[in-house]
């Protein structure tokens, strides 16, 4: 799918020759192409309209950023506004902090509510939980049937119960319970069409259980369809977010493009097999590149934008050869990762820092890397450059000012001073370049 947007792209990029700044005849050429193969891919007229205009914005006149060409800044342009429009990056299953977490799947029939209801189970599972899977879709006694047979294939506990909807969720959250599974995930009856009956009886689902999250069902292959239920369903029974089924067809991608910017809601995961397995996170920024199908350029655009930030590294390399390392210099390694996306992501790059990944699964790094940022700022420049002048008093002043606990800076402290200490380590061992994401990995200081 979608691969007609790297191929026009491609071809329109290769007229560009411009040097320092983009021409706004080249940036027209670009857009033109960007414009046909995003309707050409099915996405609403409206959302390519403001998309093109988006991009524009950011290349007119533009000068081309140090250590790219015309068409890798057309390319990363582009890349970033797809981000964008898809929404970002998702995060997993969100667990109740009660348990149980109650998943209610909500879709049209055929959408693949089914299947994902024993995908998500599997997810659940490689998330440390116990799942249950509930069929509440008594009118068809054959859809019943079929939770029962993919649960047990896969080893899932499984409930139904007759009697109506309200009552079968209630008693497979008490066999959960009693199985002691603290994940329970509700697969709902469809109709071929939004229907009121449908909504009626979701929404009477929804207010007679504690449900912690609803989540749409849709399939890709419907395209624009796809979005009209995804408005629908949002209107009517309230969505946390959507699960898109059939990514791995030859749907246009129209629906994935579309659905954020027309619904306002997020794209959790994306099915992408039939498979009990194939179902992932959904991430904007692989599936950006995918669409692009330019992998190859944008990592190379990505270490063009990382050598700009070689000077800023010397400096902090100094500082730390020299044992001074400040906030100043820990936060402009911050910047830097978040710049160049998920910690993980980070970790791939560097030989043998595979292990590492999986000590960091679940942590939201993310999350704890914006915590730090926020506490560093929260710092005077004097405390910055001489972090060993923050007493318990400046402590706690600096986490009321970040709104964190003196906990957590202690933490940060330990991080930096784990990551001084590592430096001096290392430069002990030889005169080798300094690797700071290294350093910064095996800090341990539980960041
Ligand atoms: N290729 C592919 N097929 C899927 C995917 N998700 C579901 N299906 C298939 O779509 C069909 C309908 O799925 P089902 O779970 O029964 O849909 P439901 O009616 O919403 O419960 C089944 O044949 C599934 O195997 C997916 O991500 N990729
Ligand atoms: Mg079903």
């Amino acid at each position: 799918m979608f691969e007609s947007l790297g191929e026009r792209l491609a071809a329109a990029l290769k007229k560009i020759t411009g040097k320092g700044v983009l021409r706004s005849e080249d940036v027209d050429a670009a857009l033109r192409e960007v414009r046909l193969a995003l309707l050409e891919a099915d996405v609403n007229f409206k959302v390519v309209k403001d998309f093109v205009e988006r991009v524009r914005a950011r290349l007119v006149g533009a000068e081309i950023s140090p250590g790219l060409t015309a068409p890798q800044t057309v390319v990363k342009a582009v890349n970033d506004e797809l981000v964008d429009l898809l929404g970002g990056n998702a995060e997993g299953l969100r667990y109740a902090p009660q348990p149980p977490t109650v998943v209610m799947l909500v879709g049209l029939q055929g959408s693949g509510k089914t299947t994902t209801a024993v995908k998500l189970a599997l997810i659940a599972r490689r998330d440390g939980h116990r799942p249950l899977v509930a069929a509440l879709d008594y009118r068809r006694p054959a859809a019943v049937e079929q939770l029962r047979t993919l649960a047990e294939r896969e080893k899932v506990a499984f409930h139904t119960s007759p009697g109506a909807v309200e009552s079968i969720a209630r008693n497979a959250i008490a066999e959960a319970n009693r199985l002691n599974s603290d994940v329970v995930i509700l697969d709902t009856a469809g109709r071929l069409h939004v229907d009121a009956d449908l909504m009626d009886e979701l929404k009477q689902l929804k207010s007679a259980v504690p449900v912690t999250e609803t989540l749409l069902v849709a399939d890709s292959m419907t395209g624009q369809e796809a979005v009209k239920v995804g408005e629908a369903f949002g209107q009517a029974v309230g969505l946390d977010g959507v699960i898109l089924t059939k990514l791995d067809g030859d749907a246009r991608g129209g629906a994935a493009l579309s659905l954020r910017a027309a619904t306002g809601q997020r794209i959790r995961f994306a099915g992408t097999g039939e498979k009990p397995q194939d179902l992932e996170v959904f991430l904007a920024d692989r599936m950006a590149s995918r669409i692009l199908g330019m992998g190859d350029v944008l990592s190379l655009i990505e270490k063009a934008e990382r050598n700009l930030d070689t000077e800023k590294a010397a400096e902090v390399e100094r500082h730390l050869r020299a044992g001074q390392l400040s906030f100043d210099d820990f936060l402009a390694q911050i910047r830097q990762l978040r710049g160049m996306g998920s910690l993980e992501g980070m970790l791939d790059m560097i030989p043998g820092a595979g292990g590492l990944k999986g000590q960091l699964a679940g942590a939201d790094t993310e999350k704890e890397m914006r915590r730090m940022e926020a506490i560093i700022l929260s710092m005077t420049p004097r405390e910055r450059a001489h972090p060993e002048l923050i007493d318990g008093a400046r402590k706690r002043r600096i986490a009321q000012g970040s709104g964190v606990q003196p906990a957590d800076i202690n933490r940060l402290i330990k991080a930096r001073d784990a990551m001084q200490k590592m430096a001096r380590q290392l430069g002990r061992q030889g005169g080798k370049r300094i690797g700071l994401p290294r350093i910064y990995g095996q800090g341990g200081a539980g960041w």
